[in-house]
């Protein structure tokens, strides 16, 4: 077999790169290691930055997403049993974020793909790229227990933290850098509306927690919990209940509760991969960095990267120029540091670490204080959570 790119993972990240190659009439195929049901039962990311909005857009993949997503203009961050609205929309000149699940992003992109008629291997086993740092790369996988292989120009890593791209690359030619925070996040999903038309970000005594959504009928919640919390010890009624505990009064007393049809834990970590492109191939997304959720940072990072990849494949194959790919590496890490950047800041205002004394605690309440009180604080918070420009 033989193809222009081909993209390992069917994630967002390989999903989108995959849709824009196609409408430019790019020939590509993707490949992953499970299967479409598996990946779109993955519970993740709910905030789409405008940047990330634009690209599906261009995938030709957005009409679900702007008939059924929430256009969202503000954020609260509560603290002190109050709450404090982020005026994004005033604070960045009219810039808003739209809340629609990365599920259905997923699932509107791989049914345009399967619309196009462009070709996706799922439970493929044994995916690994070959030979791209010369001129012939190529991806063997096997399926069905037969061995198969496809030639291409260029090899995409979109196979998500655990993948075959990153582990392909000698180890010397990679500098990784890292950061483990020492608790988790314990989220669930309920058929019960948002207690908030808008996100509610908390800092407690207790530990954090975040309101967050699908649509008005359906509510995404999430306490901050130690590393070693297993999920069996946290029965719905527990959940709902910490939950309580950690929000405003008012907040609390209108929770509406039900049982939870989804629940899992997830670690946070910062981690960056430098370079993102080793000859003929570039990775993409959480293959090169995660950025812990709290500033809803790694899917909007895995759009702006496909975004750099995709102006660099259309510069090679239209105007003959590699200047594009060349410098993908550089100008996705240039956003992806700032990114990093932000998530970390906000990661560290917002929760209790457990090794924190009093002179930490009186700085992350001065910060807090500052950064409502002030509108230049307020409106860098906004600058960054909206998205910073591509
Ligand atoms: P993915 O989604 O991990 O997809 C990678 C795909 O590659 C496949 N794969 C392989 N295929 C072939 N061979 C192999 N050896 C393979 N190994 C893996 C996998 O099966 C999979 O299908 O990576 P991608 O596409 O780069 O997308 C990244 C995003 O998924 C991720 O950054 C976000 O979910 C992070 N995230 C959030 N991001 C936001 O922008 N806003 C948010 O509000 C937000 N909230 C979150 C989040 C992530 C969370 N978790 C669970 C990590 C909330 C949570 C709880
Ligand atoms: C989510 O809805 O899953 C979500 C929202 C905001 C975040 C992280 C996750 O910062």
């Amino acid at each position: 077999m033989h193809t222009q790119v081909a993209i390992i993972g069917s994630g967002p990240s390989g999903l989108l790169l995959g849709q824009l190659l196609t409408e430019a009439g790019i020939d590509n195929i993707i490949l992953d290691r499970v299967g479409k049901e598996y990946i779109l039962g993955r519970v993740r990311a709910g905030v789409l930055e405008e940047g990330t909005v634009s690209l599906i857009d261009k995938a030709k993949a957005g009409a679900r997403m702007h008939a059924e997503g929430l256009p969202h203009d503000g954020f609260s961050l509560a603290f002190d049993g109050r709450d404090h609205r982020i005026d994004l929309f005033g604070l960045t000149g009219g810039k808003r974020v739209m809340v629609y699940g990365q599920t259905e992003v997923t699932r509107d992109l791989m049914e345009r793909r399967e619309g196009s008629g462009a070709q996706t291997i799922y439970e493929a086993a044994n995916v690994e790229p070959h030979d791209f740092d010369g001129t012939a790369p190529y991806v063997s996988y096997e399926k069905g227990g037969v061995a198969h292989r496809i030639d291409c120009d260029f090899i995409a890593g979109c196979d998500g933290f655990h993948g075959a791209s990153r582990k392909a690359v000698p180890e010397k030619s990679l500098r990784v850098f890292e950061k483990v925070y020492p608790f988790g996040w314990l989220g669930i999903l309920a058929e019960v509306p948002p207690v908030s038309h808008e996100l509610i970000y908390a800092n407690h005594p207790r530990g954090f927690a975040l309101c967050s959504m699908r649509s008005q009928h359906r509510s995404r919640y999430y306490i901050q919990c130690p590393l070693d919390e297993k999920i069996e010890d946290w029965s719905d009624d527990r959940f709902w209940d910490e939950l309580r505990r950690r929000l405003p009064a008012h907040h609390a007393d209108a929770l509406v509760t039900a049982p939870s049809f989804e629940k899992s834990i997830a670690p946070l970590r910062s981690f960056v991969a430098e370079p993102m492109r080793f000859g003929r191939m570039f990775l993409v997304g959480d293959a090169a960095h995660i950025v812990p959720p709290t500033g809803a940072k790694g899917l909007n990072l895995a759009a702006s990267d496909v975004h750099y990849l995709f102006s660099g494949l259309i510069e090679h194959y239209q105007d003959r120029s590699n200047a594009g790919v060349d410098a993908y590496s550089q100008r996705a890490l240039a956003r992806i540091w700032k990114a990093v950047r932000f998530s970390w800041w906000m990661t560290t205002m917002m929760h209790r670490f457990p090794d924190t004394g009093d002179f930490d605690q009186r700085i992350q309440e001065a910060e807090l204080d500052y950064l409502t009180h002030s509108r230049a604080a307020s409106t860098a918070l906004a600058e960054n959570y909206v998205g910073l420009a591509y």
